[in-house]
């Protein structure tokens, strides 16, 4: 397959100004006609029209009025180039797609009998030829046409501006986007659907139409999104000054989707997960998804739609951007600053779980790749995630009254434009009158920096340095990495663990600040703080500054100090992960030295107590003493490993969770009923942080579970008057090992018509260490269970493959022949699911000999097969590399 690079892009031939497209929607056979006005770019030489089309039959093509003979054009795998043209040209496209046939859920599909579209990044061009790259923006005049028994709603981008019948049972509508847009923007639903609307006004008292499109008999689940969506609206206004644009804006839910959801002007098309809650069926995570995911969806608007992205390596531009958005609305919508920091401590677990292994795995790339065999390729936590941390990091370092400056200007200059990441930083840096050139390599290097940390005190002159150094690893195709612009914020405690008021040499903070940012620019700096009365614990990369590793030789008695008195709640939660990891990496060694036993652990007592006073100690939120509790995750454990024995891992953190839940079990019994939530249910931070807590402690309490124990869980299930409590009470016992059979079945009885909690049902047995490969292969033979649905087959195989690591793991390598058999099977179904699947393979270099052979093997199964699509290719080739 062929290897597209960024330093290869030019300006396209032509810009198309006008799109006028008609569907003839039929499930078999859907005829599509596109006439679009052209004109040639003078920022281009070429005369060269170039169209992209995929899996579409070609009927007829005319251009200005006339038909083109075959000899007139050529096609070349999946372009369509009409050489030397007029200057001005019209052209007419006849197309026919079969959408019941398109399992890829990319370009026009049917799920459940209805209609609908994704077409980021490169689907459009499988609804027509079309110059689909991001840089070629249009206005888009919608008809669509269908049988109005079958499809009673017809929507597109923009506003409705005619309907009506035409005979014969079909009915139209007509559809027109009165803003530019690039193709990716394009959809379209024909459906039987319901929908929860309402009038709201903005702040500019203008009047818009909001709308929830769900299939029947879910508008009882639609009011969290609603909500959603008009605290979105007011948060952009109010943070950002941005308005929406548009007199309508439609979200509509669909069970088979890809991603999480899609921006498309003004119709958003989102996976239900992210759409249907009520507190039956939706965890409090669920909730929250979907607050985040509106939020993002409807933050696209103008970061990504207004502006949008010049090509596809730009594509953080808009991702990280407005994933750092959709971060800050969920934040504030908390509105305290404990519920930030919660909010905040949930993102670096997500980088350590799922970025810097990316970063340092063989699909390594830039926040702005250099090149992609397929773009699908690059939706990716480091896009999306480290892009946001990139974003905050503006942010960190010109404050926010700068970064809202910064957004300004940026609006000011590219409104309605096709930019580059380097346009956005320039609007920060100018905005700002800050050098922001060496920031470019945020944008520019791949792989995760190490920050290494040295202190010295000096007791006569009452100097405290702190000597910064850093590094960055080699990853896939950089060896060599230049110094990064790297913040680091930093507070000193005293020995009674109160901030000191901190004045850094040089430094232009204000007096009294007990938290001041360092610029680490260079490979190694010395940052002085003077007037420093006592030997102080730094607490250093405060609310994770930056997103690198922090290499320092604390103490025990330093981490038990921050992790008792640091007022910077995500470096307290971190001085917990940094106690918990150093025991969890010796204990994990020495069950390996015991050929995986546990029988001569220990966990000291200093450890426990640790555990026990943030537990119990009330004047902390219960999101943040539940975090506080977590250990670190098997995958986050094994990332600290050179060689990483699964088994091993499991064992060790299986044996310190049974130590905590035995010698903590008064208190965990005790916080279990004060953070009880009785009545009606909602799903608020405060609320959601009682339940999460109570349910961390039930996990505690069943470990290793006694009667009285298994008795509580078992209550929990039955009498739980919302899914949080009645899941996480279902999953202790699948946990626990104990008898879960019958819990399983009621849930499942219970559930049976409700996709998204069949697929929680799916999701928790296939992540519990009690489940083995066999276990899953069973399950698969359950009627409920199918491939061809993405949520389903994420919830059975990717919750085994990713999230169970002591099973996926099994010595005999029986669970990645079942990878390779089921990457396969997904490819032919679902390229861009089988290549997520297929990611799963990433570190197989870090295992043991024997483990590595056969998920090389495995690997080399699906690579050396014919037919594979360039998504799973790319993925696995570069595994072997
Ligand atoms: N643009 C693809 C889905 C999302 O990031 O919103
Ligand atoms: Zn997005």
């Amino acid at each position: 397959p062929q290897t597209i690079y960024r330093k290869d892009y030019t300006a396209p031939a032509y810009l198309v100004e006008t799109v006028e497209l008609g569907f003839d929607l039929d499930p078999d056979r859907t005829v599509v006609a596109n006439r679009i006005t052209l004109r040639q770019n003078p920022a281009s030489r070429s005369h060269d029209i170039v169209l992209h089309g995929e899996e579409i039959e070609l009927v007829a093509l005319r251009m200005n009025g006339k038909p083109l003979a075959p000899t007139e054009y050529q096609v070349d795998g999946s372009t369509l180039t009409i050489r030397k043209a007029p200057a001005k040209v019209v052209l007419e496209i006849e197309t026919l797609c079969a959408p019941v046939q398109n399992t890829t859920l990319s370009g026009l599909y049917v799920s459940n009998g209805n209609f609908y579209t994704q077409c980021e990044a490169e689907g459009f061009r499988r609804i027509t030829y079309f110059p689909d790259r991001p840089d070629v923006m249009a206005k888009y005049t919608v008809m669509l046409r269908a049988d109005k028994a079958a499809y009673p709603v017809l929507l597109s981008n923009g506003n409705l501006i005619e309907e009506g019948e035409l005979g014969d049972g079909r009915h139209y509508a007509k559809w027109e986007d009165p803003f530019k847009k690039p193709s990716y923007l394009f959809a379209l639903v024909a459906a039987r659907l319901v929908c929860q609307e309402e009038r709201y006004t903005l702040q500019s008292g203008r009047e818009v139409l909001l709308q929830v499109w769900v299939e029947e008999g879910n508008l009882d689940k639609t009011d969290y999104a609603m909500q959603s969506l008009k605290n979105s609206i007011r948060w952009d206004e109010e943070r950002f000054g941005l308005e929406l644009d548009l007199d309508r804006f439609m979200i509509v839910a669909v069970g088979d989707f890809n991603m999480g959801a899609m921006e498309n002007k003004g119709l958003n098309i989102f996976n239900t997960k992210f759409v249907l809650a009520n507190p039956r069926t939706a965890t409090d995570i669920d909730y929250a998804g979907i607050e985040a995911v509106v939020g993002h969806e409807y933050f696209h608007n103008w970061t990504g739609n207004r502006v949008t992205c010049r090509d596809w390596f730009q594509l953080s531009l808009k991702e990280g951007l407005t994933v750092f958005r959709d971060q800050e609305f969920s934040a504030d919508m908390i509105g305290t600053d404990s519920g930030r920091a919660v909010t905040r401590i949930d993102q670096v677990r997500t980088l350590r779980q799922a970025q810097f292994p990316e970063d340092a795995g063989p699909m390594s790339h830039p926040v702005r790749p250099d090149s992609f065999v397929e773009i699908n390729n690059f939706y990716t936590v480091t896009v999306y995630e480290k892009g946001a941390e990139v974003v905050r990091m503006y942010q960190t370092l010109v404050g926010r009254d700068g970064f809202r400056k910064g957004m300004d200007l940026y609006f000011k200059r590219h409104d309605g434009q096709a930019v580059e990441c380097d346009d956005f930083r320039a609007a920060m840096a100018d905005a700002n009158g800050r050098d922001l050139r060496q920031f470019e390599r945020w944008y520019s290097q791949a792989g995760t920096p190490i920050v290494t940390a040295r202190t010295r005190y000096d007791a006569v002159k009452r100097h405290f340095d702190i000597i910064l150094s850093q590094r960055c690893p080699a990853s896939a195709g950089q060896a060599d990495k230049l110094p990064f612009h790297i913040p680091v914020a930093v507070g000193l405690l005293s020995a009674s663990g109160k901030d000191l008021p901190l004045v850094l040499e040089g430094g232009k903070h204000a007096k009294g600040a007990t938290t001041v940012v360092l610029e680490l620019t260079e490979q190694e700096q010395i940052f002085r703080f003077r007037h420093v009365d006592e030997r102080p614990t730094p607490s250093i990369l405060r609310d994770f500054s930056a997103p690198v590793i922090l290499e320092y030789d604390y103490t025990d008695d330093e981490l038990l100090h921050l992790f008792s008195h640091d007022s910077d709640p995500v470096n307290r939660w971190e001085a917990g992960q940094r106690l918990a990891m150093e025991r969890l990496l010796k204990l994990t060694a020495q069950v390996a030295a015991a050929g995986g036993s546990d029988a001569n652990l220990k966990l000291d007592a200093t450890f426990i107590n640790a555990q026990r006073a943030v537990l119990t100690d009330e004047t902390l939120d219960p999101a943040f003493r539940e975090l506080a509790l977590i250990l670190p995750s098997e995958i986050i454990i094994a990332e600290q490993m050179d060689v990483v024995d699964p088994q091993a891992i499991h064992t060790a953190r299986q044996f310190m969770r049974r130590t905590i839940g035995a010698a903590l079990k008064p208190e965990l019994l005790a916080q279990y009923h004060a953070n009880q939530t009785p009545g009606a249910y909602s799903p608020d931070a405060l609320s959601a942080g009682k339940r999460a807590l109570k349910n961390l402690c039930l996990s505690y309490l069943m470990v290793a579970p006694d009667m009285a124990e298994l008795k509580l869980a078992q209550q929990q299930f039955e009498k739980a008057g919302n899914m949080t409590d009645r899941s996480a009470a279902l999953v202790s016992m699948i946990h626990s090992g104990a008898e879960a059979g019958p819990y399983l079945k009621n849930f499942y009885e219970d559930f049976e018509s409700e996709a998204l909690v069949i697929d929680k049902w799916f999701a928790m047995q296939a992540a519990a260490p009690t489940t083995d490969v066999a276990a899953v292969r069973k399950l698969m033979q359950h009627p409920a269970f199918t491939l061809k649905n993405p949520n389903r087959a994420r919830s059975l195989i990717f919750n085994f493959t990713s999230n169970n690591p002591s099973q996926f793991h099994a010595a005999d390598g029986s669970a990645y022949e079942f990878w390779a058999e089921f990457v396969i099977k997904l490819d032919a179904i679902n390229p861009q699911v089988a290549a997520r699947l297929a990611r799963g393979m990433d570190r197989w270099r870090r295992y043991a000999p024997a483990l590595q052979a056969k998920m090389k093997r495995a690997l080399e199964k699906v690579a050396g097969r014919a037919k594979l699509s360039n998504d799973v290719l790319e993925v696995v080739t570069k595994a072997l590399e």
